[in-house]
């Protein structure tokens, strides 16, 4: 078991006229405090090369296509990578993949801390809609622009720790963390860009968003007995506000490094992953607490049936 020193590199907005280049040179910043801080590995938000896209409706294809890599590394992101492999950092963040065949997925990378990718995740839980929506405040069209991911959730022995990743809305999702659970997850890696009002529910606000987002995150950590690091794009982004409140969270559920900003923000914690073996062992043996002979209905079903 390692024991890892992990930083959240938060990002503040992204403009839609920022182009690549001026936002990897934010990110090398981040990366360059982090090693400062003896960072063995940096997490940055969902999408986190472009802004938040899904919130314009667009026909263009072209127009579309525009906020998607075609290779990663590609030229403008190649900087990423060679300076975190002469830093020997690890690396995870997320941006719009469009694969050879023209499949367009909201995907995270993981590399090693000699900058090879080791793990690929393509973001399963979309919110939001595929056309334009005329009752909402602004649009959420990830349903347009991402199909489901394909990948399931997959985890990999990296660096020695058991890692996985998921995409934002994830978090939100008990699935998402038992599927890395079952396969022993010690680390949940995760970027998301949540804006601070509800577009469909204006009483909802920043205060209980930001709750929600911690309460899952906490939840997901604890019953999973593993470390979750979730990390914010936030801000102002294109006249659009993004909540910040990127956490790492430890496997007892406590929040162990929060920012306190709507800006690039590094937060940094040193995470022991022996801790995950208590509660793996003990209150979440799963093997032998686990009752799945009564819960067929969790992969039978997707919708709420009401039979009484
Ligand atoms: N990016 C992303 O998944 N955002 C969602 C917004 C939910 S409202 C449609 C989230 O879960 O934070």
């Amino acid at each position: 078991m390692a024991e890892f020193v992990v930083g959240g590199a938060q990002m503040g907005p992204n403009q839609k006229a920022d182009s690549r280049k001026m936002i990897v040179a934010r990110m090398l910043a981040l990366m360059e405090e982090a090693a400062g801080r003896g960072v063995e590995l940096v997490v940055y938000p969902e999408l986190a090369l472009t802004t938040f896209f899904p919130r314009w409706y667009m026909e263009n294809e072209a127009e579309v296509d525009a906020f998607f890599e075609t290779e990663m590394p590609g030229p403008e992101t190649a900087p990423l990578f060679e300076r975190a492999r002469e830093l020997r950092m690890a690396i995870s963040f997320g941006y719009a993949e469009k694969t050879p065949e023209g499949r367009h997925f909201n995907t995270s990378i993981l590399t090693d801390r000699a900058g090879n990718i080791v793990g690929k995740y393509r973001k399963i839980h979309l919110p939001g809609h595929s056309e334009y929506d005329t009752e909402r405040a602004f649009q959420h069209l990830e349903k347009r622009y991402f199909e489901p991911g394909d990948l399931g959730f997959p985890v990999w022995r990296n660096e020695g720790v058991i890692m996985g990743m998921a995409i934002c809305n994830d978090r939100r999702w008990p699935e998402t963390y038992r599927c890395l659970g079952l396969q022993g997850v010690e680390l949940v890696m995760l970027g998301y860009n949540t804006p601070s009002v509800n577009s469909q529910m204006s009483a909802e606000g920043l205060k209980e968003r930001l709750f929600h987002s911690e309460l899952s995150m906490q939840a997901g950590a604890y019953q999973n007995s593993t470390y979750v690091v979730g990390i914010a794009k936030a801000g102002v982004e294109d006249g659009h506000p993004l909540m910040g409140g990127s956490i790492i969270v430890d496997p007892d559920g406590f929040v162990v490094a929060r920012a306190e900003s709507e800006e690039d923000e590094l937060i940094v914690a040193s995470c022991d992953f022996a801790k995950c073996a208590f509660g793996k062992s003990t209150i979440f043996d799963f093997a032998r607490h686990r009752r799945i002979e009564h819960y067929q209905r969790i992969t039978e079903q997707a919708g709420v049936i009401v039979e009484v």
